[in-house]
């Protein structure tokens, strides 16, 4: 197919305007920490909607935004979630699926197989990665950089939804096959994180953790010797 271009002018703002905008988009950010006591408040779906289209403008291999946000504010279908998670995480955690080293690895943050907030959340997003497509003739076409795409696209979801004053876990229940069968979702799905939406409790804790420095996470221009 013939590539067709259109017009793209993004507004090109002065100097001091960008770096007002980096700080308070930095300390907005900084201020987001990952939830696991939620309030039960409802939320409007218009809230998630929102969270999902700007998730959904994440760009793709090949731009075939090989993602699907499967949303869930029933409350039988979030029971059915919790227990299978429940079930598979006692087994990671207590059943000697998870490695001492990966149990030590968590310690810090207090996680356990336990997960009732799968069940008083009023959301559960989760995002599947559509593995391949089909074609008009029924054969499977091919995606791009699915886990790529589906991880920026769950990256900006967080945002939105930190940006609208919500809470989320990145939860990634192990093995997450139970996911596909209770809701349903075809063969060509799978799912990739388990998204608990709320608003965070009135008395919730997060663990004191610290996130690396600029320095730790940053190299600028290293240079290795051309040895050609
Ligand atoms: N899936 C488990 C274990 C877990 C794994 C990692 I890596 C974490 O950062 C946190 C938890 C759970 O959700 O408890």
């Amino acid at each position: 197919m013939e590539p067709r271009f259109v017009p793209y002018r993004p507004p090109r703002l002065d100097e001091r305007e960008m770096l007002e905008r980096a700080q308070s988009f930095h300390a907005l950010m900084a201020a987001r920490r990952s939830v696991r006591h939620f309030s039960a408040d409802p939320v409007p779906r218009e809230l998630i909607e929102l969270a999902i289209r700007t998730a959904a403008t994440a760009p793709s291999g090949a731009h075939r935004q090989p993602w699907r946000f499967v949303a869930v504010s029933d409350p039988a279908v979030k029971r059915r979630i919790r227990e299978a998670a429940e079930t598979e995480e006692r087994l990671s955690y207590q059943g000697g699926r998870m490695p001492p080293e990966w149990l030590e690895a968590l310690a810090p943050l207090g996680t356990g197989w336990k997960k009732p907030y799968l069940e008083t959340v009023p959301w559960l997003v989760v995002v599947f990665e559509e593995v391949h497509g089909w074609k008009d003739d029924g054969k499977p076409r091919k995606n791009y950089y699915v886990k790529e795409s589906v991880g920026i696209a769950c990256g900006i979801f967080i945002a939105a939804l930190h940006e609208m004053g919500l809470s989320t876990l990145t939860h990634t229940p192990s093995p997450m096959g139970f996911l596909r069968e209770i809701l349903g979702r075809p063969k060509n799905e799978r799912p990739y994180i388990l998204f608990p939406v709320g608003y965070a409790a009135p008395d919730a804790e997060v663990p004191d953790i610290r996130r690396k420095s600029l320095e730790d996470v940053t190299l600028w221009n290293p240079v290795v010797e051309d040895t050609r």
